[in-house]
Order: C-alpha cells, then sequence, then structure tokens
C-alpha cells in the first residue's frame, strides 16, 4: 500500500466526545425551554442519525411523532446554540484524545504521511478539540478538514470523504481512514477507503463488516504493519 496519507473521523475516533455533544444538547434544549432531556440510552439510539441537525428533527419526527414545520424551522438556531456549549466545554478540557490517537499521528508525521480530518461535526467544533488538545488551530495539527455541513450528504454517504480527498489532491487507495462507528465505515469504504475501526463507547454495534482492522483502541495499532 503506497500510503500518503492518514483520515480521522472526530467523534468517538480522536476523542470520546459524544458524551459532551450529549449535555450540550441538553443546555441548548433548555435555553429554548423545551421539555427535552436526552438521555444515555436514548441518544445511543440518536447517534445512528448522523449530524446534529438531523438528529433532533429525527427525536422530533420519530420519537415524539410530531411533524411542526414551524419547529423545525428553527432547529438550526438550536443547533448553533448547542455548538457554543459545545465548543466551551470543549474548551474547558472536557476530553482528552483517545489512547494511542496521539502516537498514530506522530508515527504517520515521521513517515512522511499527510494527516487530514473527514467529519460530521461542525469545523468549529474541530477547532475547539484542537485547540482544547494541541493549544493550536487545526490547520497547524491536520493539513485540513472535511466537515459535516460542507457536503450534501452526511455520513454514511461517502461525501465528507471524497471531499478530503480532494482536497488533498489524493486517491482513495493512497490513504487510510480512521473511524469509530458502523455509519463511519460505510462511509469511508464508500468513498473506497481502507479503514481501521476503534469503536467508541458511545456505540452499539459490535460488527464491522468491511473494515481493514477493528482495535478497542489505536494503543494496539501499528501503523508500520499499514505502510510495509
Ligand atoms: C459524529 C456525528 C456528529 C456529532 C454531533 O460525527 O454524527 O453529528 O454527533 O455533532 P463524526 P454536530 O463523523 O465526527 O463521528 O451536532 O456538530 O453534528
Ligand atoms: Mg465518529
Amino acid at each position: 500500500m503506497n500510503l500518503k496519507a492518514l483520515i480521522f473521523d472526530v467523534d468517538g475516533t480522536l476523542a470520546e466526545t459524544e458524551g459532551v455533544h450529549l449535555a450540550a444538547f441538553n443546555a441548548a434544549f433548555e435555553d429554548f425551554g423545551l421539555d427535552w432531556h436526552w438521555s444515555h440510552e436514548t441518544y445511543l439510539e440518536l447517534l445512528k442519525t448522523t449530524g446534529g441537525k438531523e438528529r433532533m428533527a429525527a427525536y422530533h419526527r420519530q420519537f415524539l411523532g410530531l411533524d411542526d414545520e414551524k419547529f423545525l424551522a428553527i432547529i438550526p438556531q438550536i443547533h448553533a446554540h448547542k455548538t457554543e456549549h459545545y465548543k466551551r466545554l470543549i474548551r474547558a478540557g472536557a476530553v482528552d484524545l483517545r489512547p494511542g490517537v496521539q502516537a498514530v499521528m506522530d508515527n504517520g508525521k515521521a513517515a512522511g504521511l499527510r494527516l487530514a480530518i473527514a467529519t460530521t461535526t461542525t469545523r468549529a467544533n474541530v477547532e475547539a478539540l484542537c485547540q482544547s488538545v494541541w493549544g493550536k488551530e487545526l490547520e497547524d495539527v491536520f493539513e485540513l478538514a472535511a466537515c459535516g455541513d460542507e457536503v450534501a450528504h452526511k455520513k454514511p454517504a461517502p461525501d465528507v470523504f471524497l471531499l478530503a480527498l480532494e482536497r488533498l489532491g489524493l486517491r482513495a487507495e493512497n490513504c487510510l481512514a480512521f473511524e469509530d462507528s458502523v455509519n463511519g465505515l460505510k462511509s469511508a469504504n464508500a468513498a473506497g477507503l481502507r479503514t481501521i475501526i476503534t469503536p467508541s463507547i458511545y456505540g452499539l454495534e459490535t460488527e464491522f463488516d468491511g473494515a481493514e482492522q477493528v482495535w478497542p483502541t489505536l494503543e494496539g495499532f501499528d501503523l508500520p504493519s499499514i505502510l510495509s
């Protein structure tokens, strides 16, 4: 494999951020006086819908059986509040990198590989994570990022990985993806990428058909074995 770049998912892969997303959603619901409070169990089910705005619409329609166009129209405003809460919590140090992630990034860079992001979340959230974890700007840690609202179709569609490949100017066979969920695996595979899976504690999935390798964390993953 003539590897040239590593493309990382963010939520659940770089760090276990979904607990912070959940807290941010519930804080935003309070801001808007909604009698919504998502439990951990409800959120595990809701995570099957990627994208925070899409997730709130899914809760409204599928969980509450409603279809109120006036409410659906204010979801972007609720999501903007949610993002501000998320950034505040991340900046306060809510998460650390998952085990082994920094070593894979360091080994990749030492081997001359380019590092990129392909995520469903917002660029602002990735920027907050980079500041919190590395004290740096996003582009000082990763060469580039492809983020949720930049593409028409979120994961499991391939769009965001295809955008990352386009911006890198690389072919899928020269890149390796890192993901935590079946939606992410499907997205990366559909874009033609071999994918290393490290399941998130917020995932219900146990089967990852199509994964190149599945590891509990990246501590066990041996990048040189892929480089050879
Ligand atoms: C996981 C997602 C995101 C987050 C919430 O993204 O599906 O929607 O759960 O973030 P990733 P937003 O591809 O990084 O695993 O509210 O910003 O969507
Ligand atoms: Mg993820």
